[in-house]
């Protein structure tokens, strides 16, 4: 898998490759959106110092925002907000032991000072995380603002025309 041609705007990362499965998910709809992005497997327990110094130059390389997806002990959307003043948006992958409420509440519960914003565990939050992001970036970006209001307005769409369950 290539990065996005122009420098990129958001980092998705995750603690494993394991994590892929998941947070394909938010790599697609970047995608979809037209956002540039970079990913990136960085583990706050495996890779420590990888992890310090993606955080520590998140900023002056352009990134916007910092999508990132663990699970279990999920440390790393934590760290890298303690790392960069970049916004963290947290995805907690569902694990096997716990079904992902270890991840969500190693996430979500955060000491007031750094914050992460935490999204709902699984594909789900994956998806929103990335759609989070082009909210975000909409103000400055007026072709993310224009992708995001079109997916919207297809998203719509879609449900009303399809209104009858048993079709
Ligand atoms: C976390 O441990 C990762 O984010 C992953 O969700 C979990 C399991 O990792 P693997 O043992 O599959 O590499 O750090």
């Amino acid at each position: 898998m290539t990065d996005t041609v122009q420098a990129p705007l958001v980092g998705l990362v995750m603690g494993s490759r394991s994590d892929w499965e998941t947070m394909q998910h938010a790599a697609a709809r970047l995608e979809a959106l037209g956002i540039s992005h970079e990913v990136r497997v960085v583990s706050a327990h495996r890779t420590p110092d990888v992890l310090f110094d993606y955080a520590a130059t998140a900023a002056a390389r352009g990134l916007r925002a910092i999508i990132a997806g663990a699970g279990g002990a999920a440390h790393l959307p934590g760290m890298l907000a303690a790392k960069t003043a970049v916004p963290v948006l947290g995805v907690p992958v569902q694990s096997k032991a716990l079904n992902g409420m270890d991840s969500l509440l190693s996430i979500v519960q955060m000491p007031a000072g750094v914050p992460v914003a935490t999204f709902a565990i699984g594909n789900a939050g994956a998806i929103n995380s990335a759609l989070f992001a082009a909210a975000m970036l909409a103000a400055d970006h007026a072709d993310v603002a224009a992708a995001l209001d079109a997916f919207r307005t297809r998203q719509t769409a879609d449900v009303a025309g399809s209104d009858d369950p048993r079709q």
